[in-house]
């Protein structure tokens, strides 16, 4: 095994050691955990049509009122490329993490084990994620932007260029997700800053920390003592706090961690 292997491996002993000693894990994932099931991250998701647009204004309130159709049309064109996509080996290991925590496999006392995702898809849900929140709202689920009234997408339908209209009050039809300028749903917020506090271990995977308020809650986590685990091939803030960095894809460092967990003998 070369120098940089044993350095990967010895990460991902200690990553299932502090994970079999924890009693309350916070796990915070972001766009980094879909990209090995071919959704390009929002920072990274602008080519081809879309390369001249910048995704902090068509993912805010302010650029939706000045184009609509345009917003609209980028978010169907993301939500068909949604639609084709299917979990990878990351978000299956998180669904057998959450399992492994509430089963207390291998004897071990339950530990609580709870999922905040900033991503619109539906990936952990499919991959059988269950104690799981979306922070940023879903991509597939839309509202009237002026009553809230909830509009449903007509299946097989053509899909239109701009955005439909309200039945009730002729509004404009949005998706149900959190742009730039708004609230994140409060009870959701609520709770995973609730949790954060009293977490003993934080799992972050694949976010590059830089959107508020959901980028606070490393920080959180490490002033209440939380052990920090960070998965992303790249550097971010967060790395910078993890006391535990995993440098690869979310899709080879959590199955590999679930592997040594699940392996009776341990590191
Ligand atoms: C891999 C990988 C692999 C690659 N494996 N990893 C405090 C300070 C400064 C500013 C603010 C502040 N508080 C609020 C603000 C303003 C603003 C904000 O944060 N601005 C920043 C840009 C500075 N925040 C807001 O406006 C929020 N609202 C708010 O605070 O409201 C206050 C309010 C209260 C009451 C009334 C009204 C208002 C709302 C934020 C909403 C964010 N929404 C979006 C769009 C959702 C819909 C959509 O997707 O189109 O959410 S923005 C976008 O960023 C999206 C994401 O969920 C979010 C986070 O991005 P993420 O997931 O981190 O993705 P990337 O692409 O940035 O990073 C991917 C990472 O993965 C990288 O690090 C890669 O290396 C890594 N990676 N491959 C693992 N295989
Ligand atoms: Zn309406």
């Amino acid at each position: 095994m070369n120098h940089q292997s044993q350095e990967t491996q010895e990460s991902r002993c200690r990553a299932a050691q502090a994970l079999r000693s924890a009693r309350s894990i916070v796990c915070l994932t972001g766009a980094g955990v879909s990209a090995e099931s071919g959704i390009p991250t929002f920072r990274d998701a602008q080519t081809g049509l879309w390369a001249n647009f910048d995704p902090e204004v068509l993912a805010s309130i302010d650029g939706f009122r000045r184009d609509p159709a345009l917003v609209w049309r980028w978010y169907m064109d993301r939500f068909g490329k949604l639609c084709d996509a299917q979990p990878n080996p990351g978000h299956i290991a998180l669904a057998g993490l959450e399992e492994w925590c509430v089963s207390a496999a291998g004897g071990r006392e339950p530990a609580r084990f709870d999922l905040f995702t900033q991503n619109i898809d539906s990936l952990h849900e499919q991959a059988g994620s269950i104690s799981l929140f979306h922070l940023h709202g879903r991509i597939d689920r839309y509202r009237c932007d002026s009553c809230g009234l909830p509009w449903e997408m007509p299946e097989g339908g053509e899909v239109a260029d701009e955005p439909p209209r309200c039945s009730v009050c002729g509004g404009l039809i949005r998706p149900g997700v959190v742009w730039f300028g708004e609230a994140l749903p409060a009870g959701t917020l609520g709770k995973a800053f609730d949790r954060t506090a009293v977490c003993d271990l934080m799992l972050v995977v694949g976010t590059s920390g830089q959107v508020f308020p959901v980028a606070q809650m490393p920080y959180e986590a490490r002033q209440a003592g939380a052990c920090i685990i960070d998965v992303n091939p790249e550097d971010s803030p967060i790395s910078q706090l993890a006391d535990i960095r995993l440098k690869g894809p979310g899709a080879v460092e959590l199955p590999a961690v679930m592997e040594i967990l699940e392996a009776s003998a341990g590191c």
